[in-house]
């Protein structure tokens, strides 16, 4: 290329790539302009296929210097002009509503009824831990249980007997529970959170056992632990919770929460471990249970969800 050829390049790069630049079309100035192409417009950033952020006009693309390795042998011509589209957003489904049906009330036993009951029941009931099951491995239960029913119940792959010698305490509690629900109930399910390492991992109350859209009464007593709530999400997320709603609740000594309707359906529970110090907790929760049905291994699941460790 001749020193004119260059030059009169030179001259066309400086109109249309910088036009303040004060540049007279020298190889110094030449240079210069080639080290602010080189840094700011060297190569078009790399961005995900579909997405045209940056697109240079076709008209002028004659102008443009194909290939990095011609940047080395002489001057530059980068007269790209460039117009900004919206990136692409992925076309979504609003998922459809799920509703929580809840009820909480703090304070449904007085705080010294509650105490002496606490005790009475932490001292009293036949608590033990259980084994359960998944992928054929066996594990404990991070807390200890028992159970009051004319059936069996079955979960995580592992069958807690029937048991109808209900401690008085334990009645005198389910009436209490029935009047001010309305509901009747024949079962009970009882935790016992040592402390605060003790827990229930995300799962539903949704065993075929339970019946559909089970009404189930939880009455805590003893040290507050958070129960959480997160939405079940779409099929879509392939099982993944990341983007889906969390509720937490405190549940304090002698409160009642109620969880009605699709609740099972919809969402999952857990009361997580905890990290600093927690006092024995001890959670009832009344629920009722049916024979298993006939074709149903016991302990089916209604529709798919998480073992609870
Ligand atoms: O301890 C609680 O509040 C929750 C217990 C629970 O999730 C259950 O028994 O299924």
């Amino acid at each position: 290329m001749t020193e004119d050829s260059e030059t009169s390049l030179c001259q066309l790069n400086i109109q249309k790539v910088c036009p303040l630049s004060s540049c007279r079309c020298g190889t110094m100035s030449d240079k210069r302009q080639r080290a602010r192409v080189q840094g700011s417009w060297a190569k078009p950033l790399p961005r995900p296929a579909g997405q045209t952020a940056l697109a240079p006009n076709n008209h002028q693309s004659k102008h443009v210097n194909p290939g990095p390795a011609s940047w080395g042998s002489g001057p530059q011509t980068t007269s790209q002009t460039f117009e900004f589209h919206q990136p692409i957003k992925p076309v979504r489904d609003v998922p459809t509503e799920k509703v929580i049906e809840l009820r909480l009330l703090p304070g449904f036993l007085p705080p010294e009824q509650a105490d002496w009951m606490f005790s009475k029941l932490l001292a009293e009931l036949p608590w033990s831990q259980k084994t359960n099951y998944k992928h054929g491995e066996s594990y404990q239960e991070p807390r200890l249980t028992c159970w009051y029913g004319e059936l069996p119940y079955t979960y995580s792959h592992s069958t807690m007997a029937a048991n109808t010698q209900w401690h008085p305490l334990l009645l005198t509690l389910r009436e209490a529970v029935e009047q001010m629900t309305e509901c009747s109930f024949n079962s009970l399910l009882c935790n016992l959170y040592r402390d605060g390492h003790d827990s229930i991992s995300w799962h539903s109350d949704n065993e075929a056992s339970l019946g559909a859209k089970p009404t189930i009464a939880s009455l805590s007593l003893g040290d507050t632990r958070v129960f959480s709530l997160r939405k079940q999400p779409p099929p879509e997320e392939n099982g993944d919770y990341t983007y889906m709603e969390q509720i937490r609740v405190p549940l304090s000594h002698g409160t009642l929460l109620l969880m009605l309707g699709a609740t099972q359906d919809d969402w999952q529970h857990q009361v997580a471990k905890e990290y600093h110090d927690r006092g024995p907790r001890i959670n009832l929760t009344f629920r009722n249970i049916y024979p298993e049905p006939e074709a149903h291994r016991p302990g089916t699941k209604l529709q798919f969800t998480a073992n609870r460790p």
